[in-house]
């Protein structure tokens, strides 16, 4: 038995990569240039890999900017738009240009749509197909790989996105005819990937692994058929590597058995968290004696060191199946940062439990040493690990009496407002006395270089807490001026304060620890550093008080408090392994009740709580999804609930497209919710009625995520098709999402026509109401 990976982080240990493309997209750094990086970052990451003593290191899993796009490139699937005229992809300049004009537009030229790479935090690119797309194989990239890793002694395996994820992944082009489906492509696309396999065992390529995500779904007949067709097809080449098909982030279920069934040389597996019955389940494959099995044991997206004697208990279960056993984590490393041992800011105790890429490259190593040589080889580590699970275990950072006190006394009357929504609408009228169609924000205000330095200077010890926080209070000012000159009618504090919002909390709450270097790929060059929940959630102190009530004080129309959601915080956390999630959602749910209590006690009559994250988070296959969606309304419900009637309560979600999480938004039982709706018109509203939703709504009629600031008439417009769906006393006026990352013109600018479009239907409003 060997250790492997699949995938490690891509932007470098110091971010190099991200910091190289941004200056060649800014024009600050030629192609040459960001090779050149390119190639450091690459020797970077086979050093890592190699040095840890990996039998096998992956290629193909490096990219420049994703590996769906990489996948699209590879098979000659870029639409025609990002071959722009006169560009040569023959050469490393033309190559580039074209990714980049794909991955983000330019010009006239569309970027390919983003959407979330599977219930990870990572994005990546929709490749899009039509009946006339024409694959053709273009190797250059991965077989650059391939020779980087050879020219330092290494083995290399390819591992790149499998046929039926490519396809499943991709959506049918603008111009395809109704009917057409990418999974139509199959037999296209599948004598592109043979070719593939044909050059890569002249290349002398021993294993390459096609990973099938899609396929760890519930398994309907369909894709059942894809798997089977496309793997009878590819395990037929006659000159091929050997072939190992994986699928991650959950359990690959029966698609396992059809993969056998059809001819694969190996599977690879996540079994990260799997119980006793899902490790006995894949040992009972049939057929799965002698063929090779990547033990995703370790789990690569968390960040907890494994207990290394249970995962040799899992590991031995497998090899007794007769299968030649390889170790790995579960999925790519690209999900968790680099190496632990440089947050020399956490409580050593804490460091010592957790594990980032570096530490999980150690721990399969390790396993598969033990494996191969017994437990006696490896009893030092074993020992360590036991240890350290231990220590975890009866820490009293992990739990705390007080706030399982609290948890286990919540009653459902905790979880439901005092009157119901009908009610609470004329109330909160009578109270917040607004006009119809009132206008608001989502929250954020631009984050302007001024805002950015002074939280620098601050963090650098060069600017004192008070001077900082007059600076935050200066920049309040200006955004509270902004609003009441525009005549907007409930106002936000604009959040220079917050940079990644669930930092901010989490660096507020006890029960998490915010990694300083732990960078993480979220799209593109963009990455994010996730908090870790640590143990049982508190809150010491009031967290955003200060800075709605001191906004508050400068205005007498009402100002937001603005919350994030527990959903959110825990989905874009990493969660604590020792406990469901839904024990942690709850905790955050009642620290943020305490919080929307100290804002009411504080004046404030209107809360929001954001749920970006709600949909996010839903479980990959159907029979966890009720449970989800259970402790999910559950925790909004506790944080909100116990608001005053006269209180409103406002939500926010960065989409339209509901789907399956659409009765448990009506379930909120917010008062308001915003969302995303102008770019896609407002269907959503139809949906939000075919629920019974009969709450207040305001669909984003101002797509913030372009530079382009809409005209009055085409608000107005807006508004008119909402109110063919929706009464007026339940619409409000409002952006699509927060105005980050806008310039302050531009913000200026939308803010005047929101208020002048609501206030011409104001005027019209008899007739529309
Ligand atoms: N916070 C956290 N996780 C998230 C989001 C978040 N996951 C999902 C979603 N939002 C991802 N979206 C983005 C948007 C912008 C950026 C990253 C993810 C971004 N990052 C800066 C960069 O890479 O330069 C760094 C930001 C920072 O300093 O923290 O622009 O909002 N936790
Ligand atoms: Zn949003």
């Amino acid at each position: 038995p060997g250790a492997t990976a699949a995938g490690y982080p891509r932007q470098g240990r110091d971010r190099e990569l991200k910091r190289a493309l941004e200056a060649h997209w800014a024009g600050n750094l030629d192609a040459v240039g960001l090779l050149d990086v390119v190639a450091q970052v690459q020797d970077q990451r086979f050093a890592a890999l190699g040095g840890a003593g990996l039998a096998e290191v992956p290629v193909g899993d490096f990219s420049l900017y994703d590996h769906v796009l990489d996948a699209a490139v590879l098979l000659g699937l870029l639409p025609a738009r990002a071959t722009r005229e006169g560009l040569d992809a023959s050469t490393s300049e033309g190559r580039l240009e074209r990714l980049f004009t794909a991955a983000r537009g330019g010009g006239d030229t569309a970027a390919l749509e983003m959407t979330k790479w599977f219930d990870t935090n990572y994005h990546h690119l929709v490749p899009e197909l039509g009946p006339g797309s024409r694959p053709v194989l273009d190797p250059t990239d991965l077989l650059e790989q391939l020779a980087a890793a050879r020219s330092r002694g290494l083995v290399a395996r390819p591992v790149l996105v499998g046929p039926v994820t490519f396809l499943r992944l991709s959506k049918p082009a603008d111009d395809a005819p109704e009917g057409f489906a990418t999974t139509d492509l199959l037999d296209t696309v599948l004598p592109v990937y043979a070719e593939l396999l044909g050059r890569l065992a002249d290349e002398g390529v021993a294993w390459v692994q096609l990973d099938e995500t899609a396929l760890v779904t519930d398994l309907d007949d369909d894709l059942a058929d894809l798997a089977r067709r496309a793997y009878e097809h590819l395990s037929g080449v006659t000159s091929r590597p050997r072939l190992l098909v994986g699928g991650s982030y959950d359990r690959l279920g029966d698609a396992a058995q059809v993969l056998l069934d059809a001819g694969v040389d190996g599977l690879a597996v996540d079994l990260a968290g799997a119980s006793r019955a899902d490790v006995e389940a894949v040992a009972g494959l049939r057929g799965l004696a002698g063929k090779r099995l990547l033990a995703g044991v370790v789990d690569g997206r968390g960040v907890w060191r494994r207990d290394l004697g249970a995962a040799l208990d899992d590991l031995e279960v497998l090899a007794a199946s007769g299968a030649q056993v390889d170790v790995a984590p579960s999925c790519s490393l690209l999900h968790v940062p680099h190496d632990v041992e440089r947050e020399t800011d956490l409580d050593p105790e804490v460091r010592s439990w957790l594990a980032f890429a570096d530490q999980k490259l150690a721990e399969v190593v390790t396993l598969a040493r033990g494996l191969a040589e017994g437990r006696d080889a490896v009893a030092d580590e074993l020992r360590a690990s036991a240890d350290l699970a231990a220590s975890r275990a009866a820490s009293p950072r992990t739990r705390d009496a007080a706030v399982r006190e609290r948890t286990d006394a919540v009653t459902s009357g905790d979880l439901a407002r005092d009157v119901p929504a009908a009610e609470r609408r004329a109330l909160q009228a009578e109270e917040l006395g607004l006009p119809l169609l009132p206008t608001t924000t989502i929250g954020s205000f631009p984050q302007t270089s001024e805002i950015r330095r002074a939280r620098a200077a601050h963090r650098a010890g060069n600017l004192d807490l008070a001077a900082y926080e007059a600076a935050m209070e200066e920049e309040v000012r200006v955004v509270v001026a902004a609003q009441e000159k525009a005549g907007v009618d409930v106002l936000v504090h604009g959040e220079p304060e917050r940079d990644d919002m669930v930092r901010y909390f989490a660096d507020r709450l006890e029960g998490f620890v915010t990694p300083k270097h732990g960078w993480v790929q979220s799209y593109g060059s963009r990455c994010v550093r996730p908090p870790v929940v640590v143990g049982d959630i508190s809150r010491p102190e009031p967290m955003t008080v200060r800075w709605t009530s001191f906004a508050q004080s400068l205005t007498s129309a009402p100002v937001k408090g603005m919350l994030t959601g527990p959903v959110t915080i825990l989905a874009w956390s990493f969660p604590r392994d020792d406990e469901p999630r839904g024990v942690s959602a709850m905790q955050i749910g009642l620290a943020l009740r305490d919080e929307v209590a100290d804002l009411e006690a504080a004046g404030t009559r209107v809360v929001q709580v954001d749920e970006p994250g709600l949909r996010e988070l839903l479980p990959l296959r159907a029979a966890g999804r009720e449970e989800y969606l259970r402790w999910a309304v559950d925790s909004f419900r506790l944080s909100t609930a116990g608001a005053a009637s006269t209180t409103q309560v406002h939500t926010h979600m960065c989409y339209a497209e509901f789907g399956a999480v659409m009765s448990a938004i009506d379930a909120l039982d917010a008062d308001v919710i915003s969302l995303e709706a102008a770019r896609s018109r407002m269907e959503v509203l139809d949906e939000l009625a075919a629920e019974g939703y009969d709450k207040g709504v305001g669909p984003g009629v101002w797509d913030i995520h372009s530079p382009r600031v809409p005209g009055e008439d085409e608000v107005v417009d807006h508004l008119h098709e909402a109110l063919r769906r929706l009464p007026a006393d339940r619409l409000w006026v409002n952006p699509d999402c927060g105005l980050k990352t806008r310039s302050v013109d531009e913000v200026t600018q939308g803010l005047a026509v929101l208020v002048g479009a609501a206030r011409r239907v104001r005027d019209e409003a008899p007739a529309a109401g």
